[in-house]
């Protein structure tokens, strides 16, 4: 179905309803899925959408990574519940995502044959007790900022899955820095893990915005259609700003020397992330992403029977409610 979706955006829209549909983008109304759209606008949100969802669902691994070896039993149901909102997220999404006649099957096949992507973060390795603490602190803090406006995103049962998924990862956030303030109230060593966690999280999480705003391919026509609300530059310096003054309230050191404070711009100046590292990661490149495409592929291979089933099931359940019908 997503094949002959794309095929039909070759078919010109019809600049009239086109005009007529970026007025009610403009007029701040909600596109609903009965409603007409663009095909483009369309097949942006099945890739941004499916995109996120992926990411939720792949986001797991590094922190499912450490439940069994949290330090304490608090600790432990925390990460367990805070992976286990992860997996409702990507579950939402998928859901907000089929509306658009794509099917979770599919994006699932797209994901496990690389047509589809997921978020460069979840390609580098969970080290240390210490990166649970940073990923909450910085993975979930830069998820937030890019999700909160997305709130307010064009596409109803996106803005509305988000709406949830915000409110869950603010506590994410908290449950992270709250590991991150406890190890560096710690022993010596505690610290220094907790520092190197930062040095290792700190660019990934600046890439997790996107390329910035001069390659990126999509942002200007997303923004049109307010599926973006705002350009990844603008959603990372607002990252860098409110992320300084908590390091600094944590005692530790962003690993960048030329992170200064400006007077003139109010932000602080910051050194983008290695762009050329971020597209081999994004390429399949980095550390981890055959280790995560291996694990989602037999996640899905030992799972068949489950589909199988369920579908069983159903036909069982039709054939029935079609004989009680002719009866
Ligand atoms: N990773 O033209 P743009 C989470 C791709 S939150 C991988 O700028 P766009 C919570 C992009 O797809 C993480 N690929 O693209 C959690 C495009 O390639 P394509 C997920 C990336 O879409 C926390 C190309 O680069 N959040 O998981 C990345 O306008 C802890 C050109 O880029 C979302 O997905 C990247 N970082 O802007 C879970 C939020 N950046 O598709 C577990 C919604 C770019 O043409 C534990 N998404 N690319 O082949 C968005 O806001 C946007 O899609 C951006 C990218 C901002 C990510």
């Amino acid at each position: 179905m997503y094949a002959q979706m794309i095929k039909s955006e070759a078919t010109e829209d019809d600049p009239q309803r086109l005009a007529e549909f970026q007025a009610r983008i403009d007029a701040g109304e909600k596109i609903e899925p009965k409603d007409w759209m663009p095909e483009g606008y369309r097949k942006t949100l099945i890739r941004q959408i499916g995109q996120h969802a992926h990411s939720e669902i792949v986001g797991q691994l590094p922190e499912g990574n450490w439940i069994t070896r949290a330090p304490t039993l608090e600790r432990k149901t925390n990460l367990l519940a805070k992976v286990q909102d992860e997996a409702g997220h990507g579950l939402y999404l998928y859901c907000a995502a089929e509306t658009l006649g794509v099917s979770r099957d599919e994006m699932t096949e797209m994901l496990l044959d690389g047509r589809m992507k997921y978020s460069s973060i979840f390609n580098y390795p969970t080290l240390t007790w210490a990166d649970m603490g940073a990923v909450g602190w910085l993975v979930d803090g830069a998820a937030i900022m890019n999700q909160v406006p997305l709130q307010r995103t064009s596409y109803g049962p996106y803005a509305r899955s988000m709406v949830r998924i915000c409110k869950e990862e603010s506590f994410h956030q908290r449950q992270g820095f709250h590991i991150m303030m406890a190890m560096v109230k710690g022993t010596e060593a505690q610290k220094r893990m907790a520092q190197d966690a930062l040095n290792r999280m700190w660019f990934p999480a600046l890439m997790m915005f996107g390329p910035s705003d001069k390659d990126s391919v999509h942002s200007s026509q997303s923004m049109a259609w307010k599926i973006k609300m705002n350009t990844n530059d603008e959603l990372r310096q607002k990252f860098v700003d409110e992320t300084k003054p908590q390091a600094d309230y944590l005692g530790l050191t962003i690993p960048d020397e030329n992170l200064k404070w400006n007077e003139e711009t109010g932000h602080y100046d910051y050194t983008e992330p290695d762009w050329n590292e971020f597209f081999e990661v994004i390429k399949g490149n980095g550390p981890c992403n055959a280790d995560r495409i291996e694990a989602r592929q037999k996640a899905w291979n030992e799972g068949a029977w489950v589909r199988d089933a369920m579908m069983a099931h159903a036909e069982k359940k039709r054939g029935a409610k079609a004989n009680g019908a002719a009866q």
